[in-house]
């Protein structure tokens, strides 16, 4: 095209650098992307509590040469058992299929939501390539794992559902202790406090958080990287540990966030906060 462009066309020089600027070659331009990754893990498509929406939004605003979905993004446990499919969920698969029609380059490492897509690792489906985990060099140089995370429940030993206790929990609480306790004093029972024992829950729950990024961030010294990209818990973080940078995604169910790379090697956690997109935080690694 650009050929013919020359011949009948380059008597209008300034008709030709227009066509030749937004035909030719613009999808493998790198620094036409804004940014130079994007992670995002836990979508959980198929499930109500999946903010598609808000990730359509995201995806529309911070564009990037690559994208890593990072495990969970379909939730086949879901699937089986009780189906949810809006028309979102459609558009999220039809944005990044096209997405991978325009040059971005699209790699995903299932997680446990979604290991029945592990068979197809090494495998490339409509552009989206598929991996168990992931070595990826980031802009400064620096070696990065990227993998689901739950690899470590083994080591970790905790249920996940307690990483997901909202504040909603808290709300109820004085409520059903109120009818807890009027039902414990009927059978002669002495009192309970649940909101004792929430908070324990939640304590353990940090207690989690803090075992799974540590058994990462271990696994990851030992297979020699300088940090590691993951999902899993819902809980997003860049943080340093013992000199690996650890890097949660967050996820689309309660903290709608993913994370970002710069072209300067600048990482960012951004998330929907108060209606907008703001930075949790931000390292230059
Ligand atoms: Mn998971």
């Amino acid at each position: 095209m650009c050929e013919l462009l020359t011949t009948s066309q380059s008597k209008n020089a300034e008709t030709f650098a227009d066509i030749e600027a937004n035909n030719c070659f613009k999808p493998t331009q790198a620094f036409d992307f804004k940014y130079r990754t994007i992670w995002i893990s836990d979508v959980h498509l198929g499930t109500k509590s999946c903010k598609a929406d808000l990730l359509l939004q995201f995806l529309k605003t911070y564009e990037s040469q690559t994208i890593f979905l990072v495990g969970d993004i379909i939730d086949f446990w879901r699937l089986r058992a009780k189906p949810h499919w809006p028309q979102s969920h459609n558009t999220v698969i039809q944005k990044l299929l096209r997405k991978s029609r325009h040059g971005v380059a699209i790699h995903y490492i299932p997680g446990n939501h979604d290991d029945f897509l592990r068979q197809f690792s090494t495998f490339q489906m409509g552009g989206i390539h598929f991996h168990l985990e992931y070595e990826y060099v980031l802009a400064n140089g620096m070696r990065c794992w990227i993998t689901h995370g739950d690899q470590m429940d083994s080591l970790v030993q905790t249920a996940e559902w307690l990483c997901r206790f909202g504040s909603f929990a808290y709300e109820c609480s004085q409520w059903i202790n109120g009818i807890t306790n009027w039902g414990r004093r009927l059978l002669g029972l002495p009192y309970w406090s649940l909101s004792g024992y929430l908070k324990n829950k939640v304590k353990n729950a940090a207690n989690f958080i803090q075992r799974f990024e540590t058994a990462l961030v271990e696994t990851a010294k030992a297979k020699n990287f300088n940090a590691v990209v993951c999902g899993h818990i819902h809980h997003g973080n860049i943080k340093q540990v013992n000199n690996i940078w650890y890097l949660n995604c967050s996820d689309w169910c309660d903290s709608m966030g993913g994370l970002v790379e710069h072209w300067d090697g600048t990482i960012e956690l951004i998330q929907w906060r108060n209606g907008q997109w703001q930075t949790i935080k931000r390292v230059e690694l």
